[in-house]
């Protein structure tokens, strides 16, 4: 499948894609999307109509040229553990090996965080038997760090369950916080070096104020939601994530991988859709916003494609605001 993608238009249009994870890999771009159903099942606050059963991996030599399709690249059949729901994935590159990290419900219909490896970036991913010990929730994103250390960031509210794990169990019925209570941040974990497990407890990050003072669960226009990634700039971590409710991608900023981070501002206005997922990549000397929207499904919120723009930074090193349809 060869298609010219051009900023604002799905970088493909044969399947629906979204959740798109960029990363340069062999001086190529390589995007790990979620890949949407065409399907008329239920759709609810759950997120049922995410359905998605298996993964393709798109790449793209570069800005100017056709996007590839490589194929199904991991199917949940395939996964031991995993029933149902393979939600926004990452990639990661280390130790000669291409690492897939992708969500998916379990057996007991609880989201857990798997792993699956490959010595091409393109795939066939092997999955391992079980899901990395201690995961819970959704959208795992990954950084490897310049001292080669690696970070897993991941979780996300409603659908994603996040709230659900406020204690060390999985407890159904749990909500979240008071609207005046601090939100529920992201979780993040270093991974062992074989980037199998965690090597440490995974532990809530906390978002915060210029003044310091977090941001509560109330502030929808700031708080966390779920899609987080992790970049660095000029030796700051950025943190961005989605705020959900309120459609928008949003930034926060911290010297350590770690945080605290301290909440800047926006860097996506609404996409057409409920959900706004993104990631955000340097290739060459530009840096770019990989995103989706449901433009192409005429607003089918589980009929999703990528698209991407270009990112700028002001000289303070804050993120100018993207209108996704100037
Ligand atoms: O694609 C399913 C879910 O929708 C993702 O995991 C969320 O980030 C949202 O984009």
């Amino acid at each position: 499948m060869e298609k010219i993608p051009k900023p604002h238009k799905p970088i493909v249009d044969h399947i629906y894609t979204a959740d798109p994870s960029a990363h340069v890999f062999e001086g190529k771009i390589y995007i790990y999307p979620s890949h949407d159903l065409d399907h008329d099942g239920p759709s609810n606050d759950n997120g049922d109509q995410y359905a998605m059963e298996d993964y393709h991996v798109l790449s793209m030599e570069d800005f100017n040229s056709p996007c590839i399709d490589h194929g199904e690249a991991l199917h949940v059949k395939d996964v031991p553990w995993a029933k149902k729901q393979m939600w926004a994935p990452d990639a990661a590159y280390k130790n000669d090996t291409y690492y897939l990290f992708f969500p998916a419900k379990d057996k007991d219909d609880i989201f857990r965080i798997g792993v699956a490896t490959s010595s091409n970036p393109s795939g066939p991913f092997t999955p391992q038997e079980s899901y990395i010990p201690g995961s819970f929730s959704i959208d795992p994103a990954v950084l490897v760090d310049d001292d080669n250390r690696s970070y897993i960031y991941f979780g996300g509210l409603w659908g994603g369950q996040l709230e659900k794990w406020q204690t060390e169990t999985f407890t159904p019925d749990a909500e979240g916080p008071a609207a005046n209570e601090p939100a529920l941040g992201p979780i993040v974990a270093e991974l062992s070096d074989d980037m199998l497990t965690f090597k440490e407890e995974p532990h809530e990050i906390s978002i915060i104020d210029e003044d310091g003072n977090p941001i509560l669960a109330g502030d929808e226009d700031r708080r966390f939601f779920e899609g987080a990634w992790v970049h660095k700039y000029n030796d700051y971590y950025y943190l961005s994530y989605s705020t959900g409710t309120t459609h928008t991608i949003a930034y926060a900023m911290s010297k350590n991988p770690k945080g605290p981070f301290v909440y800047k501002g926006k860097i996506l206005e609404p996409v057409i859709g409920w959900t706004t997922h993104h990631s955000i990549v340097q290739f060459k000397d530009k840096w770019y916003l990989f995103y989706h929207d449901c433009s192409l499904s005429n607003g089918i919120n589980h009929k999703r494609s990528v698209k991407y723009t270009e990112l700028t930074y002001n000289n303070d090193g804050t993120i100018q605001t993207i209108d996704p349809y100037k």
